[in-house]
């Protein structure tokens, strides 16, 4: 069995301790770290995701996937990161209020820590009053969103409405994204950019953060 195979199948099994070691001595044989995430991590969460939507996995099971999921990004993040890069911009990230899903926002805060925007993390179950709280008070160029259920999307609106209510629609960007999250929602509630993945979140936030500090 090769060594994306085993870490997919012990994050499925939420062997976190086991992840760990396998994703190491994957980074020691050379493996891209990019190729860990993808074909090993994503892949093993990918299975449980399908499990738990056909009921052959619970609530449980799901949460110890994920632990082993955030374990083993853990020790891929200095590699996927790009160190001693100065910060080029200031992103508030959080998980919509209502909403638990972690693992996919963490990722997008790995990935632009790596190409040298300062994220502040607000973790998950985030009300539209504190996106806007910790935007002003860190002076941020950003205000980024996730959301994984069709339910809790529906807050990226609210966050937009509570910034522009307050009369600073035009001092932030709003970034938006998430499993359900598309193109043309990101359109209609009037946010600035919708990314699909955790990498292109990234590339897309510092582009925003050029051409806002441009003028
Ligand atoms: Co939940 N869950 N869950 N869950 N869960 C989903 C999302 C679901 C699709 C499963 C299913 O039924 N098929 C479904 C949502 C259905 C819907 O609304 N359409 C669902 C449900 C229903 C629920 C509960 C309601 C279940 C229940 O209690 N009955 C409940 C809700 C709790 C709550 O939030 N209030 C619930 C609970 C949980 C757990 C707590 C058990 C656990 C979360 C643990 C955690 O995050 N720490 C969990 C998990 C793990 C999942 C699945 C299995 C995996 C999600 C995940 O982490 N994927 C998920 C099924 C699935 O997706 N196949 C499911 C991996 C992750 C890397 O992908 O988050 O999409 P993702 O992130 C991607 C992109 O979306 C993007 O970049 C990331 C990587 O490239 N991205 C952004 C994310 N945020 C971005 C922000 C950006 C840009 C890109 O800019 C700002």
């Amino acid at each position: 069995m090769s060594l994306l195979t085993e870490i997919s199948e012990m994050l499925q099994r939420g062997k976190a301790a086991e992840v760990k070691s396998l994703v190491q001595n994957a980074l020691d044989e050379g493996t891209d770290p990019r190729v860990i995430l993808e074909e090993g991590l994503l892949h093993g969460m990918g299975v449980i995701g399908e499990k738990f939507k056909n009921n052959e996995v619970y609530v449980p099971e799901v949460l110890i996937a994920a632990r082993a999921m955030n374990a083993g990004s853990e020790i891929l993040k200095p590699h996927l990161a790009g160190a001693g890069v100065e910060a080029s911009g200031t992103v508030i990230l959080g998980t919509v209020k209502g909403d638990l899903h972690d693992i996919g926002k963490n990722l997008v805060r790995m990935m632009m820590e790596g190409k040298g925007l300062e994220v502040i993390d607000l973790g998950v179950d985030v009300p539209p009053e504190k996106f806007l709280e910790a935007a002003l008070e860190r002076n941020a160029d950003i205000i980024a969103c996730s959301a994984l259920l069709t339910t809790t999307m529906t807050e990226m609106k609210n966050v937009i409405e509570t910034v522009a209510g307050e009369g600073h629609r035009d001092r932030f960007r709003i970034m938006v994204g998430g499993a359900p999250v598309t193109e043309s929602f990101c359109k209609s509630v009037g946010a600035d950019l919708y990314a699909p993945d955790a990498s292109s979140a990234a590339d897309a936030a510092v582009a925003l953060c050029r051409e806002k500090r441009a003028g």
